[in-house]
């Protein structure tokens, strides 16, 4: 693979900044450095930060709802029109198979453009006709308008699409932003820019900047006065640093954070359905995705059947390279990830965990061994006490345990402080309702798993995130909602 230089992108252009300070950007996939990234200090976040602040008294401030929403296609266009450039970076970036990143994360990078392009040209604000003592009224009506700077601080698991999935509303809405992606997934995130360029967003509308969380570019960012308001997904620990951060000068916040998912498995599912289900809400990216099943509760009269095949099913699963169209599963994004992951793989084995797949780190061939991988893994036997039943991984991996009762495991899944995501299998559809309903998550799927429509709420309760974006949820945050009162 050829090595890139990865630059800031700041008022429209491209730049090494004065820090000089670079950092490598190496795929996991055999471990080969693929980029040198060039490292924002406070000087390129001031500049990015002043060029999204002046950008919105430019022409992008004075743009109808209608002509932001025009360039928001033509962006949306020209992520389609250089899918191959994104699908390589993406995968080099990331070592996610092409087979997963071609329809689910390029796609919905375009997608989260085009999707709030449309959705603010058709959100009607509220009016309210107030009687008055005197009889003549007061009417009542309300405007949005753009909160201003954003601050979009992204993740490495799914980087175009999460990044986007805010970027798309930040703008549809009039704001500017500066984006921080993931250190470990920079190449996307960079590439955009240039299709800002080609859209004809006026420069300082769409910044980008790199480096790290503490004491580096993140905490630059979150630190900024001038950042009328912060986006985050990642980890809970770092949406803690963040909301510190934008406690001075009481900037709002929108976060999506960690979960430690449940899946549900009833005995009148459909067997097939659940485990194809649960194979891909366990296994998909990995196991990086922050809706992904890492416990899984199997009614007992079901479970040793579900086990055994769902095992087997886990067992024929290929990993593989990006390129190759039969891998179902790559590496880890990571070798500090790696590490981490197999700390709970000991950590399993040391609480007494029976190891029904995996445990370890697969052979690999060649230069593949220099990878970050990781074999998929599945526990069962430990008590609900044990760190890998309570703790967020966010690898191939989860632990599976019998229930006898429909109270029972309602408790068991609202027993730990996240509250994300839950998958329900059940073919009872009154059961499907009772169980769903009594979920303490922001998001339950019901005979699916990331069956996803762009207009629903999208959030996380308890430790998962603070607020709800999708739809017209997002302008809740993306806009400042004044009302206007009009004696009459
Ligand atoms: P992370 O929290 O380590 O990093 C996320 C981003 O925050 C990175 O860009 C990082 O550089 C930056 N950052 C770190 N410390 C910072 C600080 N003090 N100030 C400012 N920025 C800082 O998360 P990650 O490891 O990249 O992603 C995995 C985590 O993200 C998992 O916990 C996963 O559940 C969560 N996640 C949640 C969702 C969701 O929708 N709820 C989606 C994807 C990922
Ligand atoms: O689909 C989405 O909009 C979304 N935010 C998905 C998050 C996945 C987490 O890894």
């Amino acid at each position: 693979m050829s090595t890139k230089e990865i630059l800031n992108f700041i008022n429209g252009e491209y730049t090494t900044g004065t820090s000089g300070k670079t950092f490598e950007n190496r795929t996991p996939v055999d471990g080969s450095l693929i980029g040198v990234v060039h490292e924002a200090g406070r000087s390129e976040v001031d500049a990015a930060v002043a060029a999204a602040k002046a950008a919105l008294n430019g022409p992008w401030g004075k743009m109808t709802t209608e002509q932001r929403s025009e360039i928001l296609h033509r962006i949306a266009d020209g992520v389609t029109a250089r899918f191959d450039e994104f699908l390589k970076a993406e995968c080099s970036d990331t070592g996610k198979p092409v087979s997963i990143a071609n329809h689910i994360d390029i796609p919905r990078g375009a997608a989260n453009f085009k999707v709030f392009a449309d959705l603010v040209k058709n959100v009607a604000n509220e009016s309210f006709e107030t009687p008055t003592p005197d009889g003549t009224g007061a009417l009542n009506f309300s405007v949005r308008r753009p909160k201003g700077v954003i601050g979009v601080i992204s993740p490495w698991n799914l980087p175009l699409l999460l990044m986007t999935w805010k970027v798309g509303p930040a703008l549809a809405c009039g704001n500017t932003v500066v984006v921080k992606p993931s250190e470990e997934t920079p190449a996307t995130t960079a590439l955009l820019g240039e299709v800002m360029n080609e859209a004809g967003v006026p420069p300082g509308v769409y910044n980008v900047i790199h480096g790290f969380g503490p004491d580096s570019a993140g905490a630059f960012l979150t630190e900024h006065p001038d950042v009328d308001a912060i986006t985050f997904t990642g980890e809970t620990s770092t949406g803690e640093a963040i909301m510190k951060a934008a406690a001075n000068g009481v900037r709002d916040v929108s976060f999506e954070l960690g979960g430690k998912n449940p899946g549900i498995v009833f005995a009148d599912c459909d067997m097939e359905k659940a485990i194809e289900g649960t194979i891909r809400s366990v296994f998909a990216n990995c196991g990086q995705v922050c809706l992904g099943t890492e416990r899984v509760y199997v009614e007992r009269s079901i479970f040793d059947e579900f086990v055994a095949k769902f095992s087997e099913r886990a067992s024929q699963m290929k990993l593989g390279v990006p390129e190759d169209p039969e891998t179902d599963m790559g590496p880890l994004v990571s070798h500090e990830h790696q590490q981490k992951v197999l700390g709970y793989y000991q950590k399993a084995k040391d609480e007494g965990a029976t190891v029904v797949l995996g445990g370890g780190v697969p052979d690999m061939p060649g230069e593949l061994a220099n990878g970050a991988w990781v074999e998929p893994t599945i526990w069962t036997g430990l008590p609900d006490d044990a760190a890998v039943v309570t703790e967020e991984i966010f690898g191939p991996c989860c632990h599976i345990r019998p229930f006898d009762t429909e109270e029972e495991v309602i408790e068991l899944a609202n027993s730990l402080p996240y509250g994300l995501a839950a998958a329900v299998w059940t073919e009872n559809t009154s059961r499907a309702l009772r169980v769903s309903t009594q979920m303490e998550v922001g998001i339950c799927w019901v005979n699916s798993w990331f069956l996803r429509d762009l207009r629903t709420a999208f959030g996380g309760s308890k430790q998962s995130g603070i607020g709800r974006e999708g739809g017209e949820h997002s302008l809740e945050f993306y806009t400042e909602l004044k009302n206007i009162c009009i004696k009459l």
